[in-house]
């Protein structure tokens, strides 16, 4: 097989980029390790930026997302509360930063990506086995892989890694420079087909952990409590996950919380990941591929999408204006954007989770902050600017850099 640009990873970076990659009228193959219907079968983010909401529009992607709530579309949000032991405030995104976000599941994201591909006529192929990369020096980089038992093999001008953190195409980045920072717990997440608890997120900070209160539709929640980083979903039943929630939350949001069974549960280890360069010859990265950040922040899946707009992007300059420089800077420009989500999702991590060995004067630290939080609108605005999301730097990729150097 002959193409310009093979994918790698069928997640919404790869999906989304294939998209993107053939409105632009650049062709690309799109390979997949697991089965379409298990990818679309994943609980994962919820919350999209104020910049993803636009991306997914001018993409025509918003169909579903845009449509009324009642009526199953997503769910803009102009404010986040925080909660620390019984101290409660808002962030109002709207006031602050005059954005706000949309909560919309990744999987209605994903299914939505797989259906536009569908009408793209992308050639895509799921299930393949034994994906490897060759000859990323040169301008020919070859991808093999199995596909129904065959071995096959694309030709192509770039590779362009999007298979998430236990991908293959992270490690064909020689010299590559790992920064991790792991947390001593994860987070414990469940799925009931019971109205929210609030209209709005809730980011709880409590002694006896973090706990959040989200949603994807009135009839249906999302709730974490932070847990121990080696607890199996076995050890937690329903009951005491709704328990250990209450107990968590303020009285007052506590009273109204409406329980019933999970319909999923499942623990996530919380992690920060970057790994740099985010290219290597004719290979570039993009999403969990390159980098992990832990959910507080509700930054994983945005990233993904910043990323392959800026691949998108660079890419159009190569095919339709001869342009490598924003191809070159890729790379920069991507990481002054990752870390910063870095730097929030590890603060705000730090801000609402409970360590294990923790003093009372971190615990302080903790109060001090909150009560900054409360009492100052520019350090809400901060935390709105943030949340929100920061701007997809197009214009940085044009200049050929990062407004500074990463
Ligand atoms: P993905 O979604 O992991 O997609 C990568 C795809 O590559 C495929 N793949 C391969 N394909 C071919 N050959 C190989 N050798 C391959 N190896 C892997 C995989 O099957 C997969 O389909 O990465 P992408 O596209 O970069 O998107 C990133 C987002 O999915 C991710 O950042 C977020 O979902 C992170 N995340 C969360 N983010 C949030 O903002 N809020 C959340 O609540 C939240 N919860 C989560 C999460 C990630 C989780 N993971 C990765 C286990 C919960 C979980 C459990
Ligand atoms: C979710 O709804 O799954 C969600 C929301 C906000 C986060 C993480 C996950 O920070």
């Amino acid at each position: 097989m002959r193409t310009r640009v093979t994918i790698i990873g069928a997640g919404p970076a790869g999906s989304l980029l294939a998209h993107l990659l053939q409105g632009a009228g650049i062709d690309c193959v799109l390979l997949e390790r697991r089965s379409r219907d298990y990818v679309l079968g994943r609980i994962r983010a919820g919350v999209l930026e104020a910049g993803t909401v636009g991306v997914l529009r001018d993409a025509d992607l918003a169909g579903r997302m845009d449509r009324p709530r009642e009526d199953g579309g997503g769910d803009p949000h102009d404010g986040v509360g925080l909660a620390l032991d019984h101290g409660r405030l808002r962030i109002d995104f709207a006031d602050l930063v005059d954005r706000r976000v949309m909560l919309w599941g990744q999987t209605e994201v994903q299914r939505d990506l797989y259906d536009a591909l569908e009408v793209d006529g992308t050639t895509f192929l799921d299930r393949v086995d034994e994906v490897d990369l060759h000859d990323l020096d040169t301008d020919r980089p070859r991808v093999t892989f199995l596909h129904d038992g065959t071995r096959q093999q694309i030709t192509s001008d770039w590779v362009i890694g999007c298979d998430g953190s236990h991908g293959v195409s992270s490690g064909h980045v020689p010299d590559q420079r790992v920064f991790e920072h792991s947390y001593p717990f994860g987070w414990l997440g469940i799925l009931s087909e019971t109205p929210p608890v609030d209209d709005e997120l809730v980011y709880a900070s409590h002694e006896r952990g973090f706990a959040l209160c989200s949603m994807r539709h009135a009839m249906l929640s999302r709730y974490y409590v932070q847990c121990e980083a080696d607890d199996r979903v076995d050890d937690w039943s329903d009951d005491r996950f709704w328990t250990e929630l209450a107990d968590r939350l303020p009285d007052e949001i506590a009273e109204r919380l409406v329980t019933g069974p999970s319909i999923e549960k499942s623990i996530t280890p919380l992690r920060s990941f970057v790994a740099e360069p985010m290219r290597h010859g004719r290979l570039l990265l993009a999403g969990d591929a390159a980098h992990v950040v832990p959910p507080t922040g509700a930054k994983g899946l945005n990233l993904a999408v910043s990323d392959v707009v800026l691949v998108a992007a660079a890419l159009r300059a190569h095919y339709h204006e001869g342009d490598d420089d924003p191809v070159d800077a890729y790379s920069d420009v991507a990481l002054s954007r990752v870390w910063k989500a870095v730097r929030f999702s590890w603060w705000l991590t730090t801000l609402t989770h409970r360590f294990p060995d923790r003093s009372p004067f971190d615990r302080r630290i903790q109060a001090a902050e909150f009560d900054h939080l409360a009492s100052s609108r520019n350090a809400r605005a901060t935390f709105a600017d943030n949340y929100t999301g920061l701007p997809i730097p197009l214009d940085d990729l044009h200049a050929g850099r990062p407004r500074v150097a990463a």
